[in-house]
């Protein structure tokens, strides 16, 4: 049970406070307990009373310092989904103009195709007004002999040149090379066909020929080359030797 320290000591009792004197002297004193209660006048009372102010200066500190951090990240995270709009705003606008490039890109290229096409089909029908120009020809870069130039020239919807025109035959001497065309006696000899099976009626051949001279071992000469040079004209030579080849396609 706690006492008073304002109540003065029953002295009958020879009740004893001294804390400095050490326990051995104290005499007949009587041990009593006493439980010690700060007053509100005491100064560690005055100082726990100025702690809530203290404490509550720290806790608004805190405070204003928690909102301003608060205010920080808000103001960052604001900026942010700003930049990041303005960001989406640039790629936007960036992405509609390659999409309109894009179609333009698309619409001249179609021009261009059309133009093309109509080229083409001006360009296929003037030739087929012209007797020269109603068929299309290939010339090879390479060398063979006759009866694979003529496959090479059926592998391409076409066979060797027959040439049934003046046309053709200047076609042939403006090319200067020798190059195979489409006319054979190897069915029988002398007997010139073209590869219809039309026989030769206007010839183009270089004096003394066709000979049927070649040189051993294939002296037979049964295919025909136009021949550059000073010659510039046909020449019979054996279908065993190489040669380049023009092919012809009628268009029309
Ligand atoms: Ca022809
Ligand atoms: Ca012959
Ligand atoms: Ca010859």
């Amino acid at each position: 049970m706690a006492k008073d320290l304002s109540v003065k000591p029953d002295t009958a009792k020879n009740t004893r406070w001294d804390p400095g004197e050490p326990e051995e002297d104290r005499g007949d004193w009587v041990e009593n307990t006493v439980d010690i209660y700060a007053s509100v006048d005491s100064p560690p009372a005055r100082a726990e009373k100025e702690h809530p102010k203290a404490a509550a200066t720290a806790v608004i500190i805190c405070l204003a310092l928690l909102c301003l951090l608060l205010l920080a990240v808000i103001t960052s995270l604001v900026i942010r989904h700003f930049t990041e709009v303005e960001r989406s705003k640039r790629l936007q606008a960036s992405l509609d103009n390659l999409t309109k490039e894009r179609d333009q890109l698309q619409t001249s290229y179609d021009t261009v195709v059309q133009q093309r096409d109509d080229l083409r089909k001006k360009l296929n029908a003037s030739l087929c007004h012209l007797s020269v120009g109603s068929s299309w020809y290939y010339i090879s870069p390479e060398k063979r002999n006759w009866n694979e130039s003529r496959q090479d020239c059926l592998q391409r919807q076409s066979d060797l040149l027959i040439i049934n025109s003046k046309e053709e035959q200047e076609l042939l001497i403006h090319l200067n090379k020798r190059v195979w065309f489409g006319l054979t006696d190897m069915e029988e000899e002398g007997t010139w066909k073209w590869v219809d099976g039309k026989p030769l009626n206007t010839t183009y051949w270089n004096s003394e020929q066709p000979d049927s001279n070649g040189i051993p071992p294939n002296l037979e000469e049964d295919c025909v080359e136009y021949h550059a040079g000073v010659w510039k004209g046909w020449n019979d030579r054996s279908c065993l030797e190489n040669n380049s080849w023009i092919c012809e396609r009628n268009i029309c």
